[in-house]
């Protein structure tokens, strides 16, 4: 209705498709960019580079998602999908123009009333995510890189003793034996299968590095059946194309081949075997060493499935290289744990590899420009279909300073993919690492997240049902705000909740908040002045829950509800629960449960709404907190499952 895209050839010949704007249109998305949230007026190219020290002027980051969400005045909205996978050029200078190398594509236009339905038009068209492991929302712990064994295990001591949660501890590529992946370092990681158990006793799981390089040394097994099957990417002259990363003169599977990708997944049997909990695909735009386009030449050939195209030129298939990497990943893993949910983490993506893989922003730098970008970072990648995104906490490059690491932690630790990470070369970035005043800081910001996973999870399990994403832009609360727009310090979780960070040093920048009733929340760390402030809407339920070492450490109990009412005395909200890891919950083993609160003159009574599933109510205690105005709250308690009445004690509540 209303969108008509016009077909053109750009002077050089490429192929275009311009779709005019109303004036008072807003536009989003295109994936992962530098930058603020509101992207009219940029441009982006979409070929999938190694961005080192990245800026908001670099024209290509990691991924590409040929993908534009436009809203209009009014708040209705819609998107534009480029189908091309060629290198592709988005401005949104005039109108949103799409111009690619490779044959003439098709565009893809989804309407919507608002900018989410627009959302979940798009995932119902690329797909949805898959429900995380349960683990994988909790805090992620790495470094360039940990080793040996002994390091990492005492980083994971410190987090226990320290009592600050976390579940992840990652390997980084010193782990391997002469960067060969699917090696273990004989010195550094003897015995990986005693490393994980001893991780896991701790109640840690393990994510480790998997690159696409594949060392090219006679005797290396990977190597030798990669040549022996015949699964490399060959050149224009139909040899084995050879380029070098890490381990020096590499090979590279060429992932486009159904055949290559089901080796490539039999390689995670053993791999798995020894405990890994997780895998981490990195330098799979591929990155390639001392070539000037820092990946492989454009004319290299893929033996693509006919599905995909068919045989063609690496310019083709270069964008969907670190995409069709990750899908044979997540085969294999789940080939060798068919009764877990698979976690892979990719650097490079495609429009819809969030089914396969989260992502992280790549090598950001420790300032606090990047610091700041890590919110519209986050929130752009959850407009183009990928919820499960976040950026390495403190920053990668470089060391950064005290405060600046407090505060990224404060608000990173409630981004929806959650981890500290920096370069081989950086300072010590563990939580304690700057001092007992960041450790305190750092603390309260993990315990936060860990006090409102179920309402993390509540919104994973919503991704992968409608596509929402995790994290929301402001805008969402009130696409016909115009002041909302371009507010991308601040963003919110799910509907219902409000991150406000301080992303500046001096703490000088006023959001723009949306209208209505949001309410000021206490949770952990309130008040605290690197944690985000927290607000709630009026007319939601959030859930939360006891904080733990770990998201394995204690069943919900007890199960606190916060209740902010709306203007006429009600709020509602959802917790879904299931066994947080494996299957059980696509055959009914899961309990989602919409609470209900109904102001009753003087008393707020709490109760189960409807519920759905086949996994009992477990016995537990449930709390509520009412919230009221100017950070005031009143709280009761019951058994969850029957009515949980609470006395407003005379106290108002605005206004109903
Ligand atoms: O494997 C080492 C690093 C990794 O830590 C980082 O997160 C990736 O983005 N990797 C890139 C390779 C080289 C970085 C200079």
């Amino acid at each position: 209705a209303g969108v008509r895209p016009e077909f053109s050839r750009a002077e050089d010949g490429r192929f275009r498709v311009r779709v005019p704007v109303e004036a008072g249109t807003s536009l989003y998305g295109t994936g992962e960019v530098a930058g603020p949230l509101e992207r009219t007026g940029r441009r982006v190219v979409l070929w999938n580079s190694d961005s080192y020290g990245y800026t908001d002027e670099t024209p290509s980051l990691y991924q590409s998602h040929p993908w534009v969400l436009a809203v209009r005045a009014d708040g209705s909205a819609f998107g534009v999908l480029a189908d091309t996978t060629f290198r592709c050029e988005v401005d949104t200078g005039d109108g949103i123009a799409f111009t690619a190398e490779g044959p003439a594509f098709p565009v893809i236009v989804f309407e919507g009333q608002t900018p989410q339905e627009v959302i979940t038009r798009l995932t119902e068209y690329v797909g949805r995510i898959d429900l995380p492991p349960l683990w994988a929302l909790g805090y992620h712990q790495c470094r360039y890189s940990y080793y040996p064994d002994t390091r990492a295990l005492e980083v994971a001591r410190e987090f226990r003793a320290r009592d600050i949660p976390c579940d992840v501890i990652w390997h980084d590529i010193h782990y391997m034996e002469d960067y060969l992946v699917f090696t273990f370092h004989p010195e550094r990681f003897p015995d990986p299968t005693a490393h994980n158990a001893a991780l896991h006793e701790l109640g840690f799981k393990t994510v480790w590095m998997i690159d696409p390089g594949i060392g090219d040394r006679e005797g290396y097994f990977v190597r030798d059946q990669l040549l022996a099957g015949d699964h490399g990417v060959r050149t224009a002259a139909g040899e084995t194309y050879r380029g070098e990363v890490w381990p020096g003169w590499c090979v590279f599977p060429d992932f486009t081949r159904a055949e290559t990708r089901s080796w490539w997944a039999g390689l995670y049997a053993d791999f798995m075997a020894a405990g890994v909990d997780g895998v981490w695909n990195d330098m799979n735009e591929p990155a390639v060493f001392n070539v000037p386009s820092k990946t492989m030449p454009e004319d290299n050939v893929h033996r693509a499935d006919a599905a995909l195209g068919g045989e063609g030129p690496h310019a083709q298939y270069h964008n969907v290289y670190g995409m069709l990497m990750v899908r044979a990943s997540r085969e294999g893993i789940m080939a060798a744990n068919p009764e877990k949910r698979p976690f892979v983490l990719s650097r490079a993506n495609f429009m819809g590899g969030h089914r396969y893989a989260a992502m992280w922003t790549g090598d950001n730098v420790a300032s606090w420009q990047h610091l700041e970008w890590s919110v519209p970072m986050a929130l752009s990648m959850g407009l183009s279909g990928q919820p499960f995104a976040g950026p390495d906490i403190g920053g990668f490059i470089g060391d950064g300073d005290t405060e600046m690491y407090a505060r990224w932690m404060g608000f990173g630790a409630l981004l929806p993919f959650a981890r500290g990470h920096t370069d081989v070369n950086s300072r010590d970035k563990e939580p304690w690492s700057f001092g007992p005043e960041v450790e305190e800081a750092c603390r309260l910001a993990i315990r936060r997240r860990y006090e409102l996973l179920p309402h993390f999870y509540t919104l994973f399990r919503e991704a992968s049902v409608n596509g929402l994403p995790v994290a929301r832009p402001l805008f969402f609360d009130d696409p016909k705000d115009p002041a909302l727009r371009t507010e991308d310090d601040a963003f919110l979780l799910g509907s219902g909740l409000m991150v406000v960070p301080q992303l500046v040093p001096d703490r000088t920048r006023v959001p723009v908040l949306p209208k209505g009733i949001w309410r000021p929340v206490a949770l952990t760390g309130a008040g605290h002045p690197d944690l985000p402030e927290m607000y709630i809407k009026g007319g939601a339920i959030v859930p939360t829950g006891p904080i733990m070492e770990h998201t394995g450490e204690r069943p919900l109990d007890p199960l606190t509800l916060l209740v902010s009412l709306d203007e006429n005395g009600r709020a509602e909200g959802t917790l879904y629960e299931d066994a947080g890891e494996g299957h059980g919950h696509r055959a009914g083993d899961y309990l989602l449960t919409t609470y209900e609160a109904r102001r009753r003159g003087d008393r707020v009574e709490v109760r189960v709404k409807r519920a759905e599933g086949d996994r009992e109510r477990p016995e537990r205690e449930l709390r509520v907190r009412v919230i009221l105005d100017g950070g005031a709250e009143v709280a009761g308690s019951g058994r969850d499952g029957v009515p949980v009445v609470v006395g407003l004690g005379g106290r108002g509540c605005r206004p109903g």
